[in-house]
Order: C-alpha cells, then sequence, then structure tokens
C-alpha cells in the first residue's frame, strides 16, 4: 500500500511507576495521523464522537445516501446517535430526503459501526475538501472500512428502479479531488474486490457496474448520458467518487452500492424529477436495507 497517510493506531500510555505498582494514567488513540488539509478537522469531529457516543473505536463506517435510510431499522442494537449540527465540520446540506445525524451499532460481532445518515455534496457549493470530511472522520474513528451508498441513474434500460448495484468502479467526471499536492494514490483495486465478493455470497443476484460521477447539481442531458455509456459507464451519480479517492487516500477498504432509482436522461422519455426519484428511493427502501444491512454483518 502505497498511501502516504495510511491508518495508523498510537497508542500513548503515560506510565507512572511507584514500587512495585504501575498506574495507567491516560491512553488516547489517535487513528487517522498525519499533516493534511482536513485531518485536523476530521480528527476533531471523531474525538466529539467518541466522547458523544462513550465509544472510543468503531470498526466500520456507513454513508447513507439517498433510498438507502432505512438501513439503520435493519441494524442493532443501537449505540447511540448523534446530529450533524454537533460535530465540527458536518453543516448538512439541507437536501429533501436526506438524514442529518449519525448513528451508531454494535452488531452481533460486537464490532461497532458509525452510519451517517446523509453525506456533504460537492453540489452543494462545498469544496472537495468539505465532501471529504465524513469519508476521513470515519478514518478518524479507527474503522479500516466503509461502505458508501447512494442514488444514481441507470445507463442501462434494463437497470429497473429499484435495482441495487455494486460498484466496480468509477469514472471521475467531477475536475476536481480532495487530494492536494503531489499525492499519488493508487486506485487500480479501490473498490474491493474481497468486499464486493462478500456482497454476493450474501446476495448472488447482485450485478456490479462503472460509476460516473458527474458534479450536479443538474441531472446530465441524454448526451451527456449517452457519453457515459460510451466511457464504460454503467450509472450516474453525484458523490461516490470523490468519496472514494478521499477513503482510498486515508487506507479505508471501499464497498461502493448504488440503488437505481432512475433511467439516465433519455434512456427512456420519461423527464427525471426529484420526487420520483426519492419515491423510487422509499419503494425499495424496505428491500435494499435489509440487505445492507446483512452484507455489513458479513464483512
Ligand atoms: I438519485 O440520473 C440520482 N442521482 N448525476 N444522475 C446523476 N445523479 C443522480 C441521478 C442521475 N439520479
Amino acid at each position: 500500500m502505497h498511501n502516504h497517510y495510511a491508518i495508523r493506531a498510537c497508542i500513548a500510555l503515560v506510565l507512572f511507576c511507584s514500587g512495585a505498582t504501575v498506574v495507567l494514567v491516560s491512553d488516547t488513540q489517535e487513528f487517522l495521523t498525519g499533516d493534511h488539509p482536513g485531518f485536523d478537522l476530521a480528527r476533531q469531529a471523531a474525538e466529539i464522537l467518541a466522547d458523544k457516543l462513550g465509544i472510543a473505536h468503531h470498526d466500520i463506517g456507513v454513508v447513507l445516501g439517498s433510498g438507502w435510510a432505512h438501513t439503520i431499522d435493519a441494524l442493532s442494537d443501537i449505540n447511540g446517535e448523534v446530529s450533524f449540527a454537533e460535530v465540527p465540520g458536518l453543516a448538512g446540506d439541507g437536501v429533501a430526503g436526506h438524514v442529518q445525524k449519525i448513528t451508531s451499532v454494535r452488531l452481533p460481532t460486537g464490532r461497532n459501526v458509525l452510519v451517517f445518515g446523509s453525506r456533504t455534496h460537492f453540489y452543494a457549493n462545498r469544496d472537495a475538501q468539505a465532501v471529504a470530511h465524513v469519508v476521513r472522520t470515519i478514518a478518524a474513528t479507527g474503522a479500516s472500512t466503509v461502505v458508501l451508498t447512494n442514488g444514481c441513474g441507470g445507463l442501462n434500460p434494463n437497470l429497473q428502479p429499484g435495482t441495487p448495484v455494486l460498484i466496480s468502479d468509477h469514472i471521475n467526471l467531477t475536475g476536481t479531488t480532495p487530494l492536494a499536492g503531489p499525492e499519488f494514490v493508487d486506485m487500480t483495486d479501490a473498490h474491493a474486490t474481497r468486499l464486493r465478493a462478500i456482497a454476493k455470497q450474501v446476495e448472488p443476484s447482485l450485478t456490479e457496474g462503472v460509476y460516473v460521477q458527474f458534479a450536479g447539481p443538474q441531472y446530465e442531458t441524454p448526451a451527456e448520458v449517452s457519453m457515459a455509456a460510451t466511457l464504460g459507464g454503467d450509472l450516474v451519480g453525484m458523490s461516490t467518487a470523490l468519496d472514494t479517492i478521499a477513503a482510498r487516500h486515508v487506507g479505508l477498504e471501499v464497498l461502493g452500492m448504488s440503488l437505481v432509482t432512475n433511467a439516465g436522461a433519455g434512456v427512456t422519455d420519461a423527464p427525471l424529477a426529484h420526487s420520483d426519484v426519492i419515491a423510487a428511493g422509499e419503494a425499495a427502501a424496505p428491500r435494499v436495507s435489509k440487505l445492507l444491512a446483512n452484507i455489513i454483518q458479513a464483512i
């Protein structure tokens, strides 16, 4: 792994020895090390979360996009929740259908999962550093894996609204990156083959596709949708490529899952409406949230 800022746990133990007894005075852990724009803020956010939740270490981070919000209901047990407003750097972008809280869940295996009800979007006039904050905060809580979900448009007419698709790879058409300077992060297995194999064990009918991120917030023109398909894309969206770059930069293993909520513009004759997209997400929610909960438990 060539990441400059791989997660390292440094445990600072201050030991005072008095005679034969050793007294543990403090035990602090820092999971996201290094000096990079945004890292200090992510460390602050993780510290606040650890404090408010009373949990020093999370194992898996999950980011819920359009249509995935009910995943929380399919997971147990809830350790606690914190609103975005209480966490440094998470002002929230206020899009209808997006949940502005973070929930900590304890899996039956004892592992702790930190679930973000939504993300910061590039289209919400936030820069790539602000977008990367959720993923960096997840790394700073000690997690080694992040599950990134989104709602998206389908480029293949056979991808009916309501179909979940594993992201096998992505194309970043935003023209930007959360990286700064000479940070040559390897993106070869950015969408981990290992995690996709686990997801397919849970649900063998899952298909895979290449996710193309546009900057948004406008949906694509039919010509742009056709370009994305020509480039080898299967899905069009506005979030997960930038998140994945930020995640690989901090050494997180990434599983990306899209929910097709609409056909890409021009794939059918229907115009795109945000309300239809939300309705399709809600219709699929019980099914896909149960699936995602099962996959998270299998990771
Ligand atoms: I939900 O058709 C959703 N998000 N770029 N295009 C893009 N993003 C989306 C779409 C879509 N549907």
